[in-house]
């Protein structure tokens, strides 16, 4: 293929609706990184684009489940998620968001066009609506049985466990996840989109044209849904949350959240455009633009079928592939944030980037790792312990090891310079390291072109190996020695030093697209500007010049201990079980029969009960806790005494609304300091299956410091 004019390169719109993974990160944005950082040391016209997605009923659940609004919620969330991925290396050229204005208005008037063109088609129909809070029921807000594989929690979009794509109609015993009761059906109009009307264009496109160079995968999880027969797909919402219908006739309802946040790619190209001059629209209408979208494999029908769709009706360029991957699992399980099985970027970032000094080669080691394993045809998965032999085994023992022996001989044998080459001394050795460069080159860049980022990688550890091992073979430290009896040796030590060095300048090119930050130090050690790292350099033995004098060697990873990857396993554990109760506690009371089934606490004898001293308490003053999000500190009368109190309450109650109420104290828990004040006890709260907190209270006034038994 002729090298495209310019490239838009895309990475699924996280929802900013919690903190992301490191499955995520291996499954769109760490290859697509990989891929842009490759074409721009390849000199090409690339936009990376990404943002939060802030629409869908995602992002009020949260809210309800952290006591707060939807806007509060993305609020604070996106900036997290952006910092993340700065921390990490992923350099997006604009991290956007679908709340943005520009993104309201790009949405709008794409529905506009669409709707305006006839190809949208309107219907009414019945549809689950919640009686207690007179919502209907779209996505996220309705769950039941899977007819697929029978999971009791699958959405009305989609079963988790499956995968299987859903609409509420399919959920078996639906219940609305706002009251927990069973909904009824209510007529209401939407507009759709004919998915069904384009079932040759999507035969012709994907299933001819691309069957060839798209991932396998990608191509089968298509055709098996055109071969399921394709249905108008409704692409508006009655919610509040999101972009308003632009009709009136769309009044109280939003675009579907599928529909406006692939148009959010487009929105980011426009305020990247704003941002720096350009003009965004060749990006998205010339034939010549190459757009890739990545993803995860659970985004495949949207960016494979829908959102090509509404590209075609609307004038613009189809994606040129879509290399999504599989799942990445981690210790033998499905991630899941909610679960308490997973690491979070955040986390990781934390607790080892921050952590450790100069710990940019923990980002890369991170990087590396998750690159090894990407789960490019298949599920792969995450071990603490692959981790570790990754590092110690690839990237210690083998990639900087050459980078530092190298570094060090240079030092000690060629006096801290490039030294010359000595032409009458060179052998086959020389000659073929020489070759094996230029090989490697050629080799990575095909591999890259082609998506293919674990094997790509694994090339460039190769290289490595091969200067290992060819330093092995040419024992400089040895020839350092029998300096007065060959009159050569420093000829030659500087002929493997020189081959060396211009081996190390060439890996920082290669490795660059995987592990920018390491690559970044290189640099720093050869002493050469961030342009050397364009590819076109690669391949060659003149980087370095001859009498260049180079930087002491730098620490570019380091080994990964035992009781590091421990102290993580245990930490996971300790996630889950602490998950697994918060959980049981919110599990609505059961009958006693089926009390072991549901998860309730070991039992205990009357006088384990008899211990707790438990009073009634007036709530006399409460206020917010500075820097605490979540404390309030309260001061209860206890009749007898006053108490302070200190409650992780705060974002479900508003201090001066509390001031009065009755509450249950656990008054005799052992004093416990909190950002510096004394917690002296406990109020009782109960939870509900929204994580809505209810204080537990007398049902009539009764004097404070009363007993209850
Ligand atoms: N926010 C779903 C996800 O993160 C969705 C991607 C949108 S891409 C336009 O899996
Ligand atoms: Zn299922």
């Amino acid at each position: 293929m002729n090298t495209p004019k310019r490239y838009l390169i895309t990475a699924a719109l996280p929802y900013a609706n919690g903190l992301k993974h490191i499955g995520h990160l291996a499954g769109a944005y760490l290859p697509a990184d990989i891929y842009v950082r490759y074409l721009k040391a390849q000199k090409r016209d690339v936009v990376f684009v990404c943002g939060s997605d802030e629409h869908g009923t995602a992002i009020p659940i949260q809210a309800t489940k952290e006591g707060t609004t939807a806007q509060a919620i993305i609020d604070k969330y996106h900036p997290i998620i952006e910092q993340n991925f700065k921390d990490l290396g992923i350099e997006f050229d604009i991290y956007h968001r679908t709340s943005d204005p520009l993104h309201h208005e790009t949405a709008s008037a794409f529905f506009k066009d669409l709707e305006a063109k006839g190809d949208l088609e309107t219907k009414t129909s019945e549809q689950y609506f919640d009686e207690a809070t007179s919502t209907f029921l779209a996505d996220r807000y309705i769950k039941g049985t899977c007819p697929n594989c029978n999971h009791p929690e699958a959405y009305g979009d989609q079963c988790e466990k499956c995968g299987k794509s859903l609409s509420p109609e399919e959920l078996i015993n639906p219940v609305s996840t706002l009251s927990g009761q069973a909904p009824i059906k209510k007529e209401t109009t939407h507009w759709y989109l004919p998915l069904n009307k384009h079932e040759d264009f999507l035969r012709q496109w994907i299933l001819n044209d691309h069957v060839k160079d798209w991932r396998a995968a990608v191509v089968g999880q298509c055709k098996s849904w055109i071969d399921g027969g394709l249905q108008p797909r409704a692409v508006t919402r009655d919610l509040d949350w999101g972009v308003k219908v632009p009709l009136v006739s769309g009044a109280g309802k939003v675009l579907y959240v599928w529909f406006d946040a692939p148009i959010g790619y487009i929105s980011a190209t426009k305020q990247w455009a704003l941002n720096n001059g350009k003009d965004w629209t060749p990006y998205w209408n010339d034939k010549e633009t190459k757009l890739v979208h990545f993803i995860g494999k659970d985004n495949i029908v949207f960016h494979c079928i829908i959102f090509p769709i509404m590209l075609k009706l609307h004038g613009n360029i189809l994606p040129e592939n879509v290399p999504a991957n599989e799942f990445m699992n981690l210790e033998g399980d499905k991630m899941s944030t909610s679960k308490g099985w997973s690491i979070e970027m955040d986390d990781f970032i934390n607790k080892w980037i921050k952590k450790d000094n100069g710990g940019n080669g923990l980002a890369d080691s991170l990087r590396f790792y998750l690159t090894a394993i990407a789960p490019e045809s298949k599920d792969s998965e995450f071990t603490w312990k692959g981790f570790q032999e990754s590092v110690n085994g690839e990237l210690v023992s083998i990639f900087a090891n050459f980078v530092n022996r190298t570094w060090v001989l240079m030092h000690k044998l060629c006096k801290g310079k490039v030294p010359a080459i000595h032409i009458e001394f060179l052998d086959d050795e020389d000659q073929s390291i020489l070759i094996s460069v230029k090989e490697s080159k050629e080799k990575i860049t095909e591999l890259l072109e082609q998506y293919k980022f674990r094997e790509a990688q694994f090339e460039v550890i190769n290289l490595a190996r091969l200067g290992n091992q060819y330093m092995q073979k040419k024992e400089p430290w040895i020839l350092a020695k029998n300096m007065e009896t060959d009159p050569n040796a420093q000829a030659k030590i500087d002929n493997t030093m020189h081959a060396c060095l211009q081996l190390c300048a060439n890996l920082a090119i290669l490795i660059n697209p995987f592990l920018p930050f390491t690559a970044k130090k290189m640099c720093y050690m050869m002493k050469v500007v961030d342009r050397m790292l364009e590819w076109e350099n690669a391949g060659g033995f003149n980087l370095l010049k001859v009498g260049y004098s180079l930087r002491p060697p730098e620490l570019l990873f380091r080994k990964i201990e035992d009781e590091e990857i421990e102290a993580e396993l245990a930490q996971l554990k300790s996630n889950l079980n602490a998950k697994k109760t918060t959980m049981d506690n919110i599990t609505p009371a059961a009958g006693p029969s089926d009390a072991k089934d549901k998860g309730l606490k070991p039992e205990i004898v009357f006088d384990d009960f008899g211990k707790i001293d438990l009073r009634v308490g007036t709530i006399i003053e409460a206020k917010k806790v500075e820097k605490a999000d979540k404390l309030l500190q309260l001061e209860v009368d206890l009749g007898s005494e006053r108490r302070t109190i200190l409650s992780g309450i705060a974002m479900h109650f508003d201090p001066a609304a509390i001031v009065g109420k009755q509450v249950v104290v656990v008054a005799n828990l052992a004093p416990r300091k909190m950002r510096g004040i004394e917690s002296e006890g406990m109020i009782l709260t109960a939870e509900d299956a929204s994580g809505k907190l209810y204080f537990v209270q007398p049902t009539e006034a009764i004097a404070p410091g009363s007993r209850i038994s």
